[in-house]
Protein backbone atom coordinates (compact mmCIF):
# COMPACT_ATOMS: atom_id res chain seq x y z
CA UNK A 1 0.00 0.00 0.00
CA UNK A 2 2.80 2.50 0.29
CA UNK A 3 4.06 3.99 -2.66
CA UNK A 4 5.22 7.02 -4.42
CA UNK A 5 2.58 7.92 -6.20
CA UNK A 6 1.03 9.79 -2.89
CA UNK A 7 2.17 11.30 0.43
CA UNK A 8 1.64 9.10 3.35
CA UNK A 9 1.25 10.19 7.15
CA UNK A 10 4.25 9.27 9.92
CA UNK A 11 2.57 5.98 10.85
CA UNK A 12 2.25 4.61 7.21
CA UNK A 13 5.95 6.13 6.78
CA UNK A 14 7.13 3.99 9.85
CA UNK A 15 5.66 0.96 8.99
CA UNK A 16 7.57 1.44 5.88
CA UNK A 17 10.64 1.31 7.57
CA UNK A 18 9.22 -1.33 9.52
CA UNK A 19 8.53 -3.87 6.44
CA UNK A 20 12.29 -2.69 4.75
CA UNK A 21 13.86 -4.32 8.50
CA UNK A 22 11.07 -7.09 7.96
CA UNK A 23 12.03 -7.73 4.24
CA UNK A 24 15.78 -7.29 4.19
CA UNK A 25 16.76 -8.26 7.88
CA UNK A 26 20.69 -8.40 6.57
CA UNK A 27 21.07 -5.24 5.27
CA UNK A 28 17.98 -3.30 6.91
CA UNK A 29 17.80 -2.40 10.52
CA UNK A 30 15.73 -0.53 12.38
CA UNK A 31 17.35 2.34 14.28
CA UNK A 32 16.09 4.72 16.85
CA UNK A 33 17.86 8.52 16.18
CA UNK A 34 16.15 10.22 19.22
CA UNK A 35 12.93 10.80 20.76
CA UNK A 36 10.36 14.13 21.01
CA UNK A 37 8.16 16.09 23.14
CA UNK A 38 5.35 14.05 22.32
CA UNK A 39 7.59 10.80 22.94
CA UNK A 40 7.89 9.29 19.50
CA UNK A 41 10.38 7.51 18.41
CA UNK A 42 12.62 9.85 15.40
CA UNK A 43 12.88 6.31 13.58
CA UNK A 44 14.89 5.47 10.72
CA UNK A 45 16.68 2.87 9.47
CA UNK A 46 20.64 1.84 8.76
CA UNK A 47 21.28 -0.11 5.39
CA UNK A 48 24.54 -1.39 4.86
CA UNK A 49 26.23 -4.31 2.52
CA UNK A 50 29.70 -4.29 3.73
CA UNK A 51 31.60 -3.49 6.85
CA UNK A 52 34.19 -0.59 6.86
CA UNK A 53 31.95 1.53 4.38
CA UNK A 54 31.99 5.45 5.08
CA UNK A 55 28.52 6.70 6.68
CA UNK A 56 26.29 9.17 5.27
CA UNK A 57 23.27 10.35 7.30
CA UNK A 58 20.18 11.39 5.56
CA UNK A 59 18.10 13.62 7.78
CA UNK A 60 15.03 14.25 6.03
CA UNK A 61 11.69 16.11 7.34
CA UNK A 62 13.18 18.48 9.79
CA UNK A 63 10.45 20.93 8.85
CA UNK A 64 6.79 19.51 9.46
CA UNK A 65 5.38 20.88 6.01
CA UNK A 66 8.26 19.60 3.33
CA UNK A 67 6.11 16.60 2.37
CA UNK A 68 8.38 15.61 -0.63
CA UNK A 69 11.29 15.18 1.71
CA UNK A 70 9.79 12.03 3.74
CA UNK A 71 8.54 10.75 0.14
CA UNK A 72 11.92 11.29 -1.38
CA UNK A 73 14.03 9.58 1.66
CA UNK A 74 11.99 6.61 1.15
CA UNK A 75 11.82 6.35 -2.26
CA UNK A 76 15.53 6.62 -2.39
CA UNK A 77 15.31 3.31 0.23
CA UNK A 78 13.73 1.69 -2.05
CA UNK A 79 16.10 2.11 -5.55
CA UNK A 80 18.80 1.21 -2.95
CA UNK A 81 17.27 -2.29 -1.83
CA UNK A 82 15.76 -2.88 -5.17
CA UNK A 83 17.48 -1.08 -8.23
CA UNK A 84 20.18 -2.81 -10.59
CA UNK A 85 21.33 0.49 -12.39
CA UNK A 86 25.25 -0.08 -11.91
CA UNK A 87 25.12 3.71 -10.73
CA UNK A 88 22.89 2.43 -7.79
CA UNK A 89 24.15 0.02 -6.67
CA UNK A 90 27.64 1.54 -6.37
CA UNK A 91 26.29 4.05 -4.16
CA UNK A 92 24.12 1.33 -2.34
CA UNK A 93 27.20 -0.91 -1.89
CA UNK A 94 29.76 1.24 -1.42
CA UNK A 95 28.29 3.72 2.03
CA UNK A 96 26.62 2.70 5.13
CA UNK A 97 23.66 4.48 4.79
CA UNK A 98 21.34 6.21 7.55
CA UNK A 99 18.20 7.24 6.69
CA UNK A 100 15.40 9.02 8.41
CA UNK A 101 12.29 10.31 6.89
CA UNK A 102 11.12 12.27 8.88
CA UNK A 103 13.24 14.19 12.08
CA UNK A 104 10.73 15.69 13.13
CA UNK A 105 7.72 13.01 13.63
CA UNK A 106 5.56 15.39 16.34
CA UNK A 107 5.47 17.98 13.61
CA UNK A 108 4.86 15.64 10.25
CA UNK A 109 2.38 13.91 12.08
CA UNK A 110 0.48 17.42 13.16
CA UNK A 111 0.95 18.86 9.75
CA UNK A 112 -1.34 15.73 8.15
CA UNK A 113 -3.82 15.64 11.23
CA UNK A 114 -4.36 19.20 12.13
CA UNK A 115 -2.17 22.43 10.22
CA UNK A 116 -0.60 21.74 6.56
CA UNK A 117 1.44 24.11 6.64
CA UNK A 118 2.89 23.12 10.13
CA UNK A 119 6.99 23.84 10.46
CA UNK A 120 7.97 23.64 13.73
CA UNK A 121 7.95 21.08 16.41
CA UNK A 122 5.24 20.59 18.84
CA UNK A 123 5.56 21.94 22.47
CA UNK A 124 3.25 23.29 24.91
CA UNK A 125 4.55 26.88 24.58
CA UNK A 126 3.13 28.74 27.33
CA UNK A 127 1.58 31.55 24.06
CA UNK A 128 2.51 29.62 20.75
CA UNK A 129 3.58 25.96 19.55
CA UNK A 130 6.54 24.93 18.66
CA UNK A 131 10.47 25.29 18.14
CA UNK A 132 12.17 25.90 14.69
CA UNK A 133 14.34 22.30 14.73
CA UNK A 134 16.69 24.18 12.40
CA UNK A 135 17.36 26.82 14.61
CA UNK A 136 18.24 24.90 17.75
CA UNK A 137 21.41 22.96 17.35
CA UNK A 138 24.74 24.50 19.09
CA UNK A 139 26.92 26.54 16.37
CA UNK A 140 26.33 30.35 16.39
CA UNK A 141 22.98 29.63 18.10
CA UNK A 142 20.04 32.25 17.71
CA UNK A 143 23.11 34.61 16.05
CA UNK A 144 21.34 35.96 12.96
CA UNK A 145 18.05 34.65 11.03
CA UNK A 146 16.72 33.20 14.05
CA UNK A 147 14.40 34.91 16.71
CA UNK A 148 13.70 34.55 20.36
CA UNK A 149 9.88 34.81 20.05
CA UNK A 150 8.11 32.23 20.46
CA UNK A 151 5.08 32.69 17.65
CA UNK A 152 7.63 33.22 15.44
CA UNK A 153 8.42 30.64 12.23
CA UNK A 154 12.05 30.55 13.08
CA UNK A 155 12.06 30.20 16.68
CA UNK A 156 15.52 29.11 18.02
CA UNK A 157 14.20 27.79 21.67
CA UNK A 158 15.55 28.81 25.04
CA UNK A 159 18.82 27.88 24.27
CA UNK A 160 20.98 25.87 21.98
CA UNK A 161 19.82 22.03 22.06
CA UNK A 162 16.32 23.28 24.39
CA UNK A 163 14.50 20.90 21.76
CA UNK A 164 14.74 17.20 23.06
CA UNK A 165 14.58 15.99 18.94
CA UNK A 166 17.62 18.42 18.47
CA UNK A 167 19.65 16.83 21.48
CA UNK A 168 18.38 13.49 21.04
CA UNK A 169 19.19 13.46 17.48
CA UNK A 170 22.92 14.75 17.79
CA UNK A 171 23.64 12.36 20.33
CA UNK A 172 23.29 10.10 17.53
CA UNK A 173 24.68 11.76 14.79
CA UNK A 174 27.90 12.33 17.18
CA UNK A 175 28.13 8.57 18.00
CA UNK A 176 27.84 7.99 14.22
CA UNK A 177 30.19 10.50 12.99
CA UNK A 178 29.32 10.36 9.41
CA UNK A 179 31.40 11.41 6.44
CA UNK A 180 28.59 12.45 4.21
CA UNK A 181 25.61 14.61 6.03
CA UNK A 182 22.67 15.31 3.67
CA UNK A 183 19.76 17.43 3.92
CA UNK A 184 16.24 17.33 2.49
CA UNK A 185 14.19 20.68 2.55
CA UNK A 186 11.46 22.32 0.13
CA UNK A 187 11.49 23.94 -1.21
CA UNK A 188 13.10 26.85 -4.08
CA UNK A 189 15.75 24.42 -6.03
CA UNK A 190 18.91 24.99 -4.28
CA UNK A 191 21.55 22.82 -3.43
CA UNK A 192 23.75 24.13 -0.41
CA UNK A 193 26.61 23.69 1.78
CA UNK A 194 28.02 25.45 5.39
CA UNK A 195 27.54 27.76 6.60
CA UNK A 196 24.23 29.99 7.31
CA UNK A 197 26.47 32.97 8.97
CA UNK A 198 28.64 35.43 8.06
CA UNK A 199 32.13 34.53 10.60
CA UNK A 200 33.44 31.92 8.64
CA UNK A 201 33.26 29.85 5.34
CA UNK A 202 33.61 26.35 5.15
CA UNK A 203 37.58 25.17 5.19
CA UNK A 204 36.84 22.78 1.89
CA UNK A 205 34.60 25.76 0.62
CA UNK A 206 36.14 25.18 -2.97
CA UNK A 207 35.85 21.60 -3.00
CA UNK A 208 31.95 21.53 -2.07
CA UNK A 209 31.44 24.45 -4.46
CA UNK A 210 33.06 22.27 -7.13
CA UNK A 211 31.16 19.23 -6.03
CA UNK A 212 27.85 21.17 -5.56
CA UNK A 213 27.77 23.11 -9.57
CA UNK A 214 28.78 18.98 -11.07
CA UNK A 215 25.82 17.50 -8.89
CA UNK A 216 23.35 20.76 -9.73
CA UNK A 217 24.38 20.02 -13.64
CA UNK A 218 23.70 16.07 -13.06
CA UNK A 219 20.21 16.85 -11.63
CA UNK A 220 19.53 19.57 -14.49
CA UNK A 221 20.46 16.98 -16.88
CA UNK A 222 17.48 14.17 -16.53
CA UNK A 223 14.38 17.11 -17.00
CA UNK A 224 16.38 20.87 -17.02
CA UNK A 225 15.78 21.81 -13.76
CA UNK A 226 17.45 24.24 -12.64
CA UNK A 227 19.03 24.81 -8.87
CA UNK A 228 20.89 27.23 -7.91
CA UNK A 229 24.41 26.80 -5.86
CA UNK A 230 26.21 28.04 -2.64
CA UNK A 231 26.84 28.18 0.38
CA UNK A 232 24.15 28.56 2.76
CA UNK A 233 24.36 32.56 3.08
CA UNK A 234 25.00 32.93 -0.32
CA UNK A 235 22.46 30.59 -1.62
CA UNK A 236 18.99 31.85 0.45
CA UNK A 237 19.64 33.58 3.70
CA UNK A 238 21.45 33.87 6.80
CA UNK A 239 20.29 30.90 9.33
CA UNK A 240 21.83 30.32 12.38
CA UNK A 241 21.85 26.98 14.46
CA UNK A 242 20.70 24.77 11.59
CA UNK A 243 22.05 21.06 11.93
CA UNK A 244 24.32 20.78 8.87
CA UNK A 245 26.12 23.95 10.04
CA UNK A 246 26.97 22.06 13.63
CA UNK A 247 27.88 18.49 11.97
CA UNK A 248 30.41 20.67 9.72
CA UNK A 249 31.87 22.83 12.71
CA UNK A 250 31.63 20.70 15.88
CA UNK A 251 31.53 17.24 14.36
CA UNK A 252 34.02 17.97 11.32
CA UNK A 253 31.56 15.87 8.40
CA UNK A 254 33.54 16.86 5.61
CA UNK A 255 30.64 16.18 3.22
CA UNK A 256 27.43 18.28 4.01
CA UNK A 257 24.68 19.31 1.51
CA UNK A 258 21.44 20.38 1.66
CA UNK A 259 18.67 20.72 -0.93
CA UNK A 260 15.49 22.71 -1.22
CA UNK A 261 13.80 20.55 -3.42
CA UNK A 262 11.07 21.47 -6.24
CA UNK A 263 9.32 23.86 -6.92
CA UNK A 264 10.39 27.35 -7.40
CA UNK A 265 7.03 28.74 -5.55
CA UNK A 266 4.20 27.07 -8.01
CA UNK A 267 3.28 25.16 -5.46
CA UNK A 268 5.47 25.39 -3.18
CA UNK A 269 5.00 23.44 0.01
CA UNK A 270 1.93 21.90 -1.63
CA UNK A 271 4.07 20.05 -4.38
CA UNK A 272 1.64 17.27 -6.00
CA UNK A 273 2.11 14.04 -5.26
CA UNK A 274 2.65 13.11 -9.12
CA UNK A 275 5.93 14.86 -9.03
CA UNK A 276 7.65 13.09 -6.06
CA UNK A 277 8.60 10.60 -8.64
CA UNK A 278 9.75 13.02 -11.17
CA UNK A 279 11.56 14.78 -8.02
CA UNK A 280 13.04 11.57 -6.73
CA UNK A 281 14.97 10.92 -10.25
CA UNK A 282 16.89 13.88 -10.50
CA UNK A 283 17.43 14.36 -7.02
CA UNK A 284 19.09 10.83 -7.03
CA UNK A 285 21.16 12.09 -10.35
CA UNK A 286 22.56 14.31 -8.03
CA UNK A 287 22.95 12.59 -5.37
CA UNK A 288 25.22 10.02 -7.36
CA UNK A 289 27.65 13.07 -8.56
CA UNK A 290 28.58 13.88 -5.01
CA UNK A 291 28.57 10.39 -4.03
CA UNK A 292 31.01 9.17 -6.72
CA UNK A 293 33.36 12.93 -6.36
CA UNK A 294 33.38 11.90 -2.28
CA UNK A 295 34.46 8.09 -3.11
CA UNK A 296 37.05 9.71 -5.51
CA UNK A 297 38.55 11.79 -2.56
CA UNK A 298 38.51 9.86 0.16
O1 LIG B 1 15.03 28.30 6.80
C1 LIG B 1 15.44 27.13 6.76
O2 LIG B 1 15.59 26.44 7.76
C2 LIG B 1 15.75 26.47 5.42
N1 LIG B 1 14.80 26.86 4.44
S1 LIG B 1 13.28 26.28 4.57
O3 LIG B 1 12.45 26.96 3.60
N2 LIG B 1 13.27 24.74 4.17
O4 LIG B 1 12.83 26.41 5.91
C3 LIG B 1 17.13 26.90 5.00
C4 LIG B 1 18.07 26.78 6.11
C5 LIG B 1 19.46 26.79 5.75
N3 LIG B 1 20.07 25.65 6.33
C6 LIG B 1 20.80 25.65 7.49
N4 LIG B 1 20.89 26.70 8.23
N5 LIG B 1 21.35 24.50 7.82
ZN1 LIG C 1 12.99 23.33 5.58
Amino acid sequence: RYGWTDYYDLNDTYDYLRSLANEYPDIVQLYVGGTTFERRDILGVRLSYKEGNPKIFVESGIHAREWICPALATWILNQLLTSDEADIRFIAENFDWYVFPSVNPDGYQYSHTTDRMWRKTVTNGTVCNGVDPNRNWDDHWNEGGASSDECSEIYAGTGPFSTVEAASLSATIRELKPTVYFCLHSYSQLLMFPYGHRYETADNYDELLEIGNKSALALSQRYGTKYVVGSIIDAIYEATGGSMDWAKSKLGVPYPFEWELRDEGRYGFLLPADQIVPTALETLDSIISILRDVYAAL
